[in-house]
């Protein structure tokens, strides 16, 4: 049995690209591994939040772990900022961290990109996530292949670290999905569905209503062909809504195409993508009204924050004892 760290950041309503390319498989792994799911709120700190936004995107992105499929007497489910060691460890890897190799990521290139003002926060933004996962000693990192360079740059300072100061954490490995690790934006598909993206028809939010969902499928872009065949290079747009398609049915990418042969136009295709996506949505959506109605939520992440605290206080004492960090 491994054990898993991932989360999500509470900077929007989750999307389905959060769902089809992490949450799904924080669900399977549960089962396998000692999953440890937060819901990374220091982390939406790095960009402009609006306070009660983002308290309604905490406790949702939490009930949305849990009515996915996410059982707390399997997995711990907390919040980043309940566990002060993430924010602790953080600090500490901060002065481990190079600027050079925090200038090199491509997140921090795309947020701050024509911004005046960066907050510092978006910059160390990859030494406090290398807490997340150094802290539970984690084997395995569920992420989308978006967070690739993320993960990398944490196995480097675990690298350094257990280099400085002796054998002390564990290296890493990402667990990254072969299909569905990349789900592009319904207004651009050669930029990633976003769910901090100002336009929400660029994203499907998991909690988007059926007519909602419909709405945007019929109005996602694509080229002026006819054809629904999935060619990235050529036809990034039907390409990206026929992975849509195969990561929520069972249908391969072939039978996709085969369904909808003979040039017929998009309509039809959309028509039915749409009722795809809802079907897959929909129950998680009735089961997460259930739960944000019945008040078991700040109990599942009071739990959880307590099994991750002993993990993590052992880690950070570990560390500081280490490094030199008197600890009367
Ligand atoms: N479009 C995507 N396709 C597949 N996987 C995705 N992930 C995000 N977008 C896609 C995966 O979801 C997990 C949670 O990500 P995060 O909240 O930590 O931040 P992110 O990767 O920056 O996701 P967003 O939705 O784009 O958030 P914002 O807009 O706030 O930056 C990760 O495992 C990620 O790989």
């Amino acid at each position: 049995m491994k054990r898993v760290l991932s989360g999500m950041q509470s900077s929007g309503r989750l999307t389905l690209g959060n769902y089809i390319g992490a949450l799904r498989n924080y669900v399977k792994l549960q089962d396998e591994h000692k999953c440890y799911f937060m819901v990374a709120n220091l982390h939406a700190l790095t960009v402009p939040q609006e306070p009660a936004a983002l308290k309604e995107q905490t406790e949702s992105v939490a009930a949305l772990y849990l009515a996915a499929g996410i059982d707390p007497s399997k997995a711990s489910i907390f919040l980043q900022s309940s566990v002060k060691e993430h924010a602790e460890l953080g600090w500490l890897l901060t002065t481990l961290t190079y600027m050079g190799e925090l200038e090199r990521m491509t997140q921090f290139k795309d947020k701050s990109a024509g911004k005046d003002s960066i907050g510092v926060g978006l910059f160390t933004y990859p030494s406090l996530m290398a807490a997340d996962i150094l802290l539970y000693n984690a084997d395995l990192i569920p992420v989308g292949d978006d967070q690739k360079q993320h993960l990398e740059l944490t196995r480097d300072l675990a690298l350094r670290f257990n280099k400085r100061f002796g054998d002390t954490f564990t290296i890493p490995q990402p667990y990254i999905p072969e299909v569905g690790a990349r789900i592009m934006g319904l207004d651009d598909a050669s930029k990633k569905m976003s769910k901090s993206s100002p336009n929400p028809g660029s994203f499907i939010a998991m909690l988007d209503e059926p007519d909602v969902i419909r709405k945007k499928f019929s109005r996602a872009v694509t080229d002026s062909g006819r054809e629904v065949k999935y060619d990235p290079q050529n036809k990034p747009e039907i390409s990206n809504l026929i992975s849509i398609y195969t990561q929520c049915s069972e249908l391969t990418v072939a039978q996709v195409e085969a369904k909808y042969e003979g040039g017929q136009g998009y309509g039809t295709f959309k028509k039915d993508l749409a009722e795809v996506v809802v079907a897959q949505l929909e129950p998680i959506q009735t089961r997460y009204r259930e739960i944000r109605e019945s008040g078991e939520l700040y109990e599942v992440l009071r739990k959880g924050a307590q099994e991750a605290t002993e993990l993590a206080s052992a880690t950070v004492r570990e560390v500081k004892e280490k490094m030199g960090i008197v600890q009367p």
